[in-house]
């Protein structure tokens, strides 16, 4: 390799709802570009992306794949992100890192959720989109159809550069417009579209000039990268139709990282810019990990500024303030990495063994570069199981096993739950969780059951009490002797809990206090109607009596211990449960299904949102309704319909439901007795 420039770079993300022909089209470019001899197929789990054992026993992506590939003196990094929206966060990262974002939508499949999501996402890091109509040679493929929908729906920016010729089994090849006079107007949609980018060349148009191809061409490359242009191809992977064109547009008219531009990054409050040259400071973001048994740690970085050299370098952590040796940088092809000695503005490579990096942090040389970028976001988790370890030895292996799964995994947390003291995994979704507990088996040999979370419900009183606490044992030996008269009110939700102190005239004694308040503290813990915390009250000490000797601390703490659990049930106790803010985006057919189904788990709709052919449906629901919805609207929606959920606040259970728990409870305490 000679000297590179950036101006030599194209990176996309593929990406798309599951099922589009993201993995295949991958591969039918690494076959076409000779790259691989045989093509491997997503059935047979041979395919250079799909390299993990989980892809290849389930037949499909899971995380993002990197594939490296020359063409025509260009350098390609293609990242095969998976498309189910359990994985939507390796989407949105993909798409953060890559140039371009390449959106497939089957030509028989149409637009669907994830379709969307990535399209969203796109215009979320106003990155430049292209749009493949994949698997051209099925029965019933609709490259028009396709094509409305997307220019409806998304953007009329949207125009061919490539049309079919023929679909189905008739699907013969594809016609390139530009260069073509079969496909008269589109070729002039293109042009249109194209000259608008430049206003000498807008008036030699309209007035009837012949433009050179080469300045229409150099138009169109500045379309595109301005999102003027949002090229649409035709092609087929399974046939391997289109995909040489596609692969030689993508040379010759894909933005490159100067044609983007400059990013931002931050210093402190202060934004920079930060300009694609090979002779500024070094940075990078890092927005990958992989743990790979075989593969060892990998690091996956975008090189936005600078040059480095893989010898002698050490990389610096901006964010952690650590300086870290390197050995190498690896051109990457699915699990295979290649050396490479520098890396430039613009390239996407892994770094071996770099302990301290995690996703979304930025890399730099010591001394350089000391900005960061913004982090990579990821959607929050909206499906929990509680985890329990099979045996002591699976229990001793699991908080390293699970630290190394969540590097890798951003949009995976882990959490002991401090009211329930279960140990909480929670994910986009069931398919997700079920991979990461098959990855602790096989990976890490960490064998885990799993049961529904338990709601961290908590107690609360609607009413005023006033209970008297005495605690008296004065028969032989050194007597105890305490005596407190408390004041419980209710509090506003959320207020948590206050103590008032309005003894006067020494009626327990001031160093005695702060015994009753600490053990108002302790017994709230686990309150007296069914042992969850109690909250939003507050406890107001306003008379005891004392005995000189046999008065103690721990005598006091005892009777408050006795007032407490009086004064509680006196004042009408009542169980709280939290109660979530739910999103759901679903196919406007499903909005009734959706809506009945929350009436039926104790959800309040709050409001309604068209977005083109999708609904987004805001509803309020208890999260003790909510532990498997990942599951019912996947089946409710047949895999149509995505869902974000986060925490609201805090609400009474209805008495019905709250006599089960309360009784529930009871007996779990009786078991564990
Ligand atoms: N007929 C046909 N099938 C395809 C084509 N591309 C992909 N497929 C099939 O569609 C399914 C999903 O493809 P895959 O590449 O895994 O999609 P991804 O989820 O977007 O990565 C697989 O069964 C592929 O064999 C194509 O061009 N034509
Ligand atoms: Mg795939």
């Amino acid at each position: 390799m000679g000297a590179r420039r950036p101006e030599d770079t194209r990176s996309f993300a593929l990406c798309a709802h599951g099922g589009a022909g993201k993995t295949s089209l991958a591969e039918a470019m690494l076959f076409d570009n000779g790259n691989i001899t045989r093509m491997g197929s997503v059935q047979s789990g041979n395919t250079v992306s799909d390299f993990q054992s989980e892809e290849q026993k389930r037949n499909i992506s899971i995380s993002t794949s990197l594939m490296t590939l020359e063409r025509k003196g260009k350098t390609f990094y293609v990242l095969d992100a998976p498309g189910y929206a359990d994985f939507t966060g390796e989407m949105s990262a993909a798409i953060r890192v890559a140039d371009t974002a390449v959106i497939l939508v089957s030509s028989v499949g149409g637009i669907e959720v994830q379709t969307s999501k990535a399209w969203e996402y796109a215009s979320h890091h106003n990155a430049p989109v292209a749009f493949v109509i994949s698997k051209m040679d099925r029965e019933n493929a609709d490259f028009d159809k396709v094509l409305d929908d997307i220019k409806s729906q998304f953007s009329p920016n949207a125009l061919p550069v490539f049309l079919p010729v023929g679909s189905a089994d008739k699907f013969s090849g594809v016609i390139d417009v530009l260069h073509s006079d079969e496909a008269a107007s589109a070729k002039e949609a293109l042009i249109e579209a194209a000259v608008e980018m430049d206003d000498a060349l807008m008036e030699k148009y309209l007035e009837g000039e012949t433009i050179p191809e080469a300045d229409i061409e150099a138009a169109l490359k500045k379309a595109i990268a301005a999102k003027r242009i949002m090229p649409v191809f035709a092609l087929s992977s399974s046939v391997n139709i289109g995909v040489n064109e596609f692969m030689d547009f993508v040379a010759d008219y894909f933005p490159s990282p100067v044609d983007i531009g400059a990013v931002e990054a931050f210093e402190g409050e202060k934004k920079i810019t930060v300009e694609p040259k090979t002779d500024a400071p070094f940075s990078a973001l890092c927005f990958k990990v992989m743990a790979d048994a075989f593969v060892g740690k990998l690091s996956f970085i975008r090189v936005y500024s600078g040059t480095l050299s893989s010898e002698g370098t050490s990389i610096y952590n901006v964010g952690k303030g650590e300086d870290e040796r390197i050995s190498s940088f690896k051109l990457m092809t699915g699990k295979d990495g290649k050396d490479v000695k520098e890396v430039i503005a613009g390239d996407i490579v892994a770094i071996p063994k770099l302990s301290s990096a995690k996703v979304g942090d930025t890399l730099a040389t010591k001394g350089g570069f000391a900005a960061q970028f913004a982090p990579i976001e990821f959607p929050k988790p909206v499906y929990s199981v509680a985890v329990i370890a099979k045996t002591r030895e699976d229990e001793d292996r699991l908080s390293n096993a699970i630290s190394k799964i969540l590097e890798e995994d951003c949009s995976l947390t882990f959490e002991k739950n401090a009211e329930t003291r279960d140990n909480v995994l929670s994910g986009m979704g069931d398919m997700h969780i079920d991979i990461v507990l098959s990855k602790m088996k096989e990976r890490y040999k960490v064998d885990l059951e799993t049961k529904t979370p338990q709601v961290p419900y908590r107690e609360t009183i609607r009413k005023m009490a006033e209970a008297q606490g005495k605690h008296k044992k004065q028969s032989g030996g050194h007597g105890q002797y305490g005596d407190v008269y408390i004041r419980y009110r209710p509090l506003e939700r959320g207020a948590g809990f206050e103590f008032i102190d309005s003894v006067v005239g020494g009626a327990v004694p001031r160093n005695f206090i702060p015994a009753v308040e600490k053990g108002l503290r302790e017994y709230m813990t686990a309150g007296p109607l069914a042992g969850f915390p109690v909250v939003d009250f507050s406890a107001e000490l306003y008379y005891g009596s004392y005995h000189d000797v046999d008065s103690s601390e721990m005598s006091f703490k005892l009777a408050t211990r006795l007032s407490f659990r009086k004064g509680i049930m006196d004042a009408s106790p009542v169980l709280l449960e939290p109660v979530m803010d739910v999103e759901v985006t679903v196919p406007e057919r499903f909005m009734g299904d959706v809506m009945g189904d929350f009436n039926s788990r104790r959800g309040r709709i709050m409001g309604m949102e068209g977005h083109g052919k999708l609904q987004v449906v805001k509803a309020q629901c208890p999260l003790a309704e909510m532990f498997r919805y990942a599951i019912i609207l996947r089946s409710m929606t047949s895999g149509e319909g995505s869902f974000s959920m986060e925490y609201s606040h805090y609400e009474e259970v209805p008495a019905d439901i709250a006599k089960k728990v309360i009784a529930a409870h009871k007996k779990d305490e009786e078991d564990e007795e």
